[in-house]
């Protein structure tokens, strides 16, 4: 079977520029969206520019230009949408309509795969405000999508391990904290850790598979199930230095989001999923999902002790 074509929408992005690099590594021609809006944004451009350098193709197109969307879509097979939805960066996850229409119209895609790989939003149906935007906004893209009979594959990544493991799951910040550690309740839920490399591996790996044809696909690798507690007792055996623990039930922590600006809320209320419900692991996966490093079991992740070496 040849390998399918493949357009990136949101590839200068956190995860996009990721998948762009995957999808050339595993042998795709890649097509990448240059947006017309792009303005004076030099960095986004110069990423282009080294993608094509990298062999990848630009096109031109704009999401206030429905044709131009149809037209770049027509040239592919899959689409993969990267689109942030992550408040303190940008939040644009119901652009993607306009993306879903255009796939819709040209009647041509064999897989789309819209801006999900966080937690599975169709768990999170009682999820908190105002967080909860984030999830009922990614339900909305898939209704749309399942209505469009557009074929899907939903990529469950859980935590991209930048947002969550040198911090050592600390909010408001992303590198090792040198004291102190704050855990969630007991510390002993368990979550899941994803070296962000390894989502883009496994999201290109899935596309021309027919075993994850709409469904979706939770990056859920055993050795990456940890709790809070583990995170830390990994890296105080990396650094060779205790940190002082103390813990913040789930009722104080809740009530810290009184005070802060609502990016930051957002993530105290994803947190607490997380975190002290465990939605990452709560579940089965059952018969209407797949577990990605059962399904490829060749792709050797990175485990979290690996990943925190960056930091030492
Ligand atoms: C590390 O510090 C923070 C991280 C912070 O201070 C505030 C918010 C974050 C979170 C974001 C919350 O919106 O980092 C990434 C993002 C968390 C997130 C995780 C969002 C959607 C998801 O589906 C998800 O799944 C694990």
């Amino acid at each position: 079977m040849a390998k399918s074509k493949v357009f990136v929408v949101g590839a200068t992005g956190y995860i996009g520029r990721r998948i762009v690099k995957a999808s050339l590594a595993q042998g795709h021609i890649t097509y990448v969206l240059q947006r017309d809006e792009i303005g004076l944004d030099i960095e986004k451009l110069q990423m282009l520019l080294s993608f094509k350098k990298e062999g990848a193709r630009l096109i031109e197109a704009s999401f206030s230009s429905h044709q131009s969307l149809v037209e770049a879509v027509k040239k592919v097979d899959v689409v993969i949408c990267t689109m942030s939805g992550v408040h303190f960066r940008s939040h644009n996850l119901l652009m993607q309509l306009k993306l879903v229409e255009a796939i819709k119209e040209a009647g041509t895609v064999k897989r789309f795969l819209p801006s999900e790989f966080g937690m599975d939003p169709a768990r999170m149906g009682n999820a908190l405000e105002p967080g909860r935007e984030t999830f009922d906004q990614k339900m909305i893209v898939r209704k749309a999508i399942e209505e469009a009979h557009i074929p899907y594959t939903y990529v469950s990544a859980n935590c991209f391990a930048g947002y969550f493991v040198p911090n050592l799951s600390q909010l408001e910040r992303l590198t090792p904290p040198k004291h102190k550690v704050c855990l969630y309740g007991d510390g002993n839920t368990k979550a899941v850790f994803m070296d962000e490399e390894d989502v883009a591996t496994y999201t290109i790996k899935t596309i021309d598979d027919p075993r994850t044809l709409n469904k979706t696909l939770y990056l859920r690798p055993p050795d990456n199930i940890l709790s809070q507690r583990q995170l830390v007792e990994i890296w105080e055996e990396l650094s060779g230095k205790k940190l002082d623990k103390f813990n913040i039930s789930g009722k104080d922590f809740l009530a810290s989001m009184k005070d802060v600006d609502y990016a930051q809320k957002v993530g105290i209320g994803h947190f607490y999923h997380i975190f002290y419900e465990g939605c990452l692991t709560n579940f089965e996966i059952g018969e209407e999902a797949e577990e990605a490093s059962k399904l490829y079991p060749e792709v050797n992740y990175t485990r979290m002790d690996q990943y925190l070496r960056m930091f030492l």
